[in-house]
């Protein structure tokens, strides 16, 4: 076991003692003006959540804990069993943080890495079943929420709070315990509806409780060398390339601030003392959107699909004739433009900095070229054709491309690892959401008549 739940211990008393001060003294201070436009506009700028481990700055893109990704890469520990300075550190380092506050110590991370590891090598008999019957073309996304529901079954925190032997106070434990859970089991799920897609249910590769999570993925996903089938004959480079490419992806994804639509969904089923697992999995289904977390794979269906209409030297000509003829066909421009951000996210730099680090990787690859190519031409062409709040890239339009260089071609398949990556965020607000005690979430709705009324219609 690790040491976060002292770690936590140790913290709640003061966080408590700050939240109900806030609640006694500042109650009635307003935050911001709801307007009508907010209304019926998908609540942009409405104000209305507590997040407690990131927010999202619309110029600078997402902090976690206050720190932004460059000072996460550079304080955050990484593999303690390798001694390469360009690993990127570990997503458990990332949790930590995020539950914490506090950047942990190496030994945090690797007690944490391990606690992971050791939870999630067995998942229920039942999950397993339910997993080897779901059919091979069902929607990986309902794959993975059906594995988590399922899970329910399981839950610690269900089953007290159903004896009624469970104080408040207490709530906290229970949930962090499932919640762990929650995430420690993403890599053999993930696997087993990889495996499920593309090899019948033949197992890719093994699960090893001394390796991190992210290590587990990719061995789970035929990826690694040394413990899988290595399907797509990577060498001994592209492998560990691939296995930072997973730390660096489900780093960075963990949490964008709570409005978006897979946090929110988690927060707000979670707000009705549902459990970690129906929680979660009923953030997966909201990830599972278009216009969320499937844009990776609208990105790269895009990029293949423009590849092949563009001649060999992509000239600038062409792209931007493109882009005008899938706008005026009332077309987005996927990974493109973002609900709060206003400028290229810094997640996307990040995989493009992966992309530049390593040339002769990728000086082949005509769709991570397009990928590049497009990122300085569309946000011109976005800004021409004045729709677009922000006409920048966003991590949508490098991070799946990524993937498919390396094999993975099952393109719905995409979202999942976002699903992996997401789990971190909204998992670490449930259990704030517990610790401070927030209420069941319950907005109040205007009907037309109302809002007619308001309007003075
Ligand atoms: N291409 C063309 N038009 C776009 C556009 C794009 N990439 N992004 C926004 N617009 C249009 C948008 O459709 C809207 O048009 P209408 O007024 O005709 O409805 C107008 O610009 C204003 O939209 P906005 O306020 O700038 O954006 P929204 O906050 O409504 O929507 C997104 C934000 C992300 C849903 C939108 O930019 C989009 O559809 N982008 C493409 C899909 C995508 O990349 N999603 C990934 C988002 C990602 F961050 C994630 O969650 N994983």
């Amino acid at each position: 076991r690790s040491d976060l739940k002292a770690a936590l211990k140790e913290l709640i008393p003061q966080k408590r003692q700050d939240m109900l001060k806030i609640k006694q003294k500042c109650s009635d201070m307003k935050v911001g003006d709801i307007t009508v436009g907010s209304l019926i506009g998908g609540m942009r700028g409405n104000c209305s959540m507590f997040w407690q481990g990131t927010s999202l700055d619309s110029q600078e893109g997402i902090r976690f804990q206050g720190k932004n990704i460059k000072e996460c890469q550079a304080c955050l520990p990484s593999d303690p069993t390798s001694c390469d300075p360009s690993d990127n550190f570990l997503p458990e380092s990332m949790l930590w943080l995020l539950m914490t506050g506090n950047v942990p110590t190496k030994q945090q991370a690797s007690n944490l890495s391990s606690e992971l590891a050791y939870r999630g090598a067995h998942l229920p008999d039942y999950t397993i079943k339910i997993m080897r019957n779901l059919p091979q073309d069902m929607h990986p996304m309902t794959q993975l929420a059906i594995g988590l529901a399922s899970m329910n079954k399981s839950s610690r925190f269900a089953r007290k709070y159903e004896q009624g032997s469970l104080g408040k106070n207490d709530y906290w434990e229970y949930t962090l315990d499932d919640a762990l859970q929650v995430i420690a089991s993403l890599p053999k799920l993930t696997g087993l509806i990889y495996s499920n897609i593309v090899s019948n249910g033949e197992p890719l590769g093994q699960y090893n409780e001394n390796r991190d999570w992210s290590y587990n993925i990719c061995s789970l996903l035929g990826m690694t060398t040394g413990d899988s089938i290595n399907r797509h004959d990577l060498t001994e480079q592209q492998a560990k390339d691939f296995v930072n490419l997973m730390r660096l992806y489900t780093g960075i994804h963990v949490d964008h601030e709570g409005g978006n639509v897979s946090a929110h969904t988690t927060h707000l089923v979670g707000s009705a003392l549902g459990d970690p697992f129906l929680s979660y999995s009923s953030g997966i289904m909201g990830l599972a959107g278009p216009l969320h977390g499937l844009a990776a794979q609208e990105v790269v269906k895009f990029l293949i699909e423009m590849n092949s209409k563009l001649s060999p030297e992509m000239p600038k000509s062409e792209i931007e004739d493109y882009l005008w003829k899938l706008l005026n066909s009332k077309r987005v421009v996927p990974g493109y433009g973002h609900a709060v951000l206003r400028k290229a996210d810094p997640r996307f730099t990040a995989m493009l900095d992966f992309v530049k680090a390593r040339p002769e990787e990728f000086k082949t690859d005509r769709n991570v070229a397009l990928m590049q190519k497009l990122s300085e031409i569309a946000p011109k062409v976005l800004i021409e054709h004045g729709k677009t709040k922000n006409p920048y890239p966003n991590v949508d339009s490098a991070s799946g491309i990524l993937f498919y260089h390396y094999g993975i071609k099952e393109l719905l398949f995409l979202t999942v690892i976002f699903g992996c990556s997401r789990s971190m965020g909204p998992m670490t607000q449930l259990v704030w959401d517990r610790i401070y005690g927030l209420p069941i979430e319950r907005p109040k709705s205007l009907d037309m008549d109302s809002l007619k009324a308001l309007c003075h219609l």
